[in-house]
Formats: C-alpha cells, structure tokens, sequence
C-alpha cells in the first residue's frame, strides 16, 4: 500500500508508522470493530469527500449494533476526516479514507465492556479496486461455495471487521479458481452481494438488485438506484437467484472502492456481451461525473475539503 503522512488516531495526529497497537489488544483476539471505506475525489475546487455523513453515521450505527461505544461525534469524526485530507497534502485522482474503531489493550477474554475503544481513520491513495482493465472490460466473477452469514448468527448490516472473514475465504476461493472476486449467497441460496461490494444485474433494460436482507446497507447502491431512477431506468429490488445471474445481460458490482466494476463471466458463464454493457457504461459515467464534481445535481453529495 502506498503510505501517507498522518493517521488520526484518538484526537490526535500521528505520524504514519506511530499509529500502533499493542499485540494483546481485545479486537485482535476476538474480532469486535467496526470499519468505514469513504472515498474522495479531486475535482476542479479540491478534493471532496463523497456522502461523508452517510459513511459516519454508519460507523457510528455499526458501532452501537456491537456494543462499542465510539467517544466521539458524527460531527467530530467528519470534521478529523476533512482535516486528515488537508494535512496529508495528497496529489492523487483520489483517496480512500478508512475510520476504525477497535478494542484496545487491557482485558483479556471475551466479555469486552472493559477494553478501550479506539478510534483511528487513514486515508490513503488507492487505484482501481479490481484493477484499470477490471473497470473498462469486466472482471470475472465466482460464486463462493460458503453463504454469507444467516442473520440468525451474525449482523451483516455491521461494517464489522468480523464478517470480513467470510469475505476473505470468498475472495481466497475465487482467486485461487482463477476468478477476480467473489458472489455470495446468502443461507436460502440468494444473491447477497460480492467479498466487499454490492451486486446489480440488468434483465430486458430493467436494472435488478438484492434487498438488503442479508447485506451491507450498502452507500453506493442506494446512489445507484438513485442515478438509475432519474435516468428514467426501472429498477426492481428483489431475491435473485444464481441461474437468473447467468442468463443476465449485464451484470457489475458497486461499492465506495469498487465504484461500478462491470461483470463479463460468472461461473464460466459469459454475461450478455462479454464485455462491459451499455447500461453498465452510462451508469459509470454518470457515477465519476457524480463523484469528481461534473454533475450539479448531486452535488448535495459532495464535502469539499478546501
Ligand atoms: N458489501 C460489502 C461486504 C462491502 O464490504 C462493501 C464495501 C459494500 C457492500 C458496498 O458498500 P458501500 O461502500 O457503502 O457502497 N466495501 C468497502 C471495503 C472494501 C475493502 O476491500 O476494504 C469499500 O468499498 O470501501
């Protein structure tokens, strides 16, 4: 990855290699934080932080779903956001920005109310998710052999970091079979979405896309509903199931690091052109027109730094 300067960490900022933890910190052993990814962009006035309050107020939910108290406000963490851009001095298209909360040093066994929450964000430069080529042609995609979490067991809705374990034997697995990322089910065998993104499909120039029943109340799905709906685009949000995905004609994943990544193979099959699909293409387009400032009327959307 490619340093920074700064890291805010607990009010203050650190140099970058200063943010550090102790070995015997609680989270590390038992799994209990909870993460954001919030990305901005430069555009022509300076760089701006996309749906920045959307992203904390998550944070901060997640946080109240695993008991973790975080000790600061959506006001305050925004605000160590913006500054962490402007301190850094970054030069890059864009930046990813990762707030943390974790549990410190101090107690050791699973009953967790007495360690320190901790509370940290980095931002970095960061380039295409699933890679340049990934963005303009498509990426291949494998459904994992595991399910997402049942909702009986585990809180999807979380940006926990321990539901980042099912993610990463998924996205293990399809590395391994050859694939770019990984599609997973949930436990009724529906799509849920992708290791770190959400998934859409588009059947007769309707645009599909899973509830959020067992996944991630996901940023830039709802903007992508948005953007499809004022484009005049019918967009039903229901169950898909895998045979559905393999006769779709177009398919991509939508996330703050993925952006919008168009899907060319799942499971060996090809998807519509094989290629990157003209809805997929004109949803790109209005997504970076959005994100790096070009498009007025999202601009609500929009925190500049400067
Ligand atoms: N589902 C999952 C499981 C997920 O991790 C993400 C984001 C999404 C859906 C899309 O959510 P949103 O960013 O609000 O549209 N994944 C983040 C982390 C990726 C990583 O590898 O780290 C991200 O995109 O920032």
């Amino acid at each position: 990855m490619d340093a920074a300067k700064y890291i805010w960490m607990n009010g203050e900022f650190k140099g970058w290699f200063d943010a550090q933890t102790h070995v015997l910190s609680h989270t590390l052993h038992y799994g209990n934080g909870v993460i954001e990814g919030t990305k901005a962009y430069k555009t022509a006035k300076g760089y701006a932080i996309f749906r920045l309050n959307d992203h904390t107020v998550r944070l901060k939910e997640s946080a109240k779903m695993t008991l973790m108290d975080i000790p600061y406000s959506v006001e305050e963490l925004n605000a160590a956001q913006i500054e962490l851009i402007r301190k850094n001095e970054f030069q890059g298209d864009n930046v990813y920005l990762r707030p943390l909360a974790f549990l410190g040093y101090g107690v050791m066994g699973v009953y967790h109310k007495g360690a320190p929450v901790e509370t940290v964000v980095a931002a970095w430069e960061w380039g295409a998710y699933l890679g340049e080529e990934g963005m303009k042609k498509g990426i291949k995609l494998k459904i994992a052999s595991m399910t997402r979490p049942a909702n009986t067991s585990n809180m999807g809705k979380a940006k926990a970091t321990a539901n980042y374990l099912n993610s990463q034997m998924a996205k293990f697995e399809a590395i391994d079979c050859g694939y770019d990322e990984a599609l997973l089910l949930d436990d009724q065998g529906y799509v849920a979405e992708a290791s770190g993104a959400s998934f859409f499909m588009v059947k007769n120039g309707k645009l599909i896309t899973p509830p959020n029943d067992n996944s991630l109340e996901s940023i830039t799905q709802k903007t992508v509903i948005e953007m499809a709906e004022n484009l005049g685009i019918v967009v039903e949000r229901r169950r898909i199931t895998r045979e559905e995905v393999y006769i779709a004609d177009e398919a991509f994943l939508t996330g703050t690091a993925a952006e919008i990544t168009p899907v060319r193979i799942v499971d060996a099959r090809e998807i519509g052109c094989g290629s990157r699909g003209a809805m997929t293409e004109k949803l790109q387009t209005l997504y970076f027109d959005i994100v790096f400032g070009r498009n007025k009327e999202y601009e609500h959307y929009l925190t500049y730094v400067n």
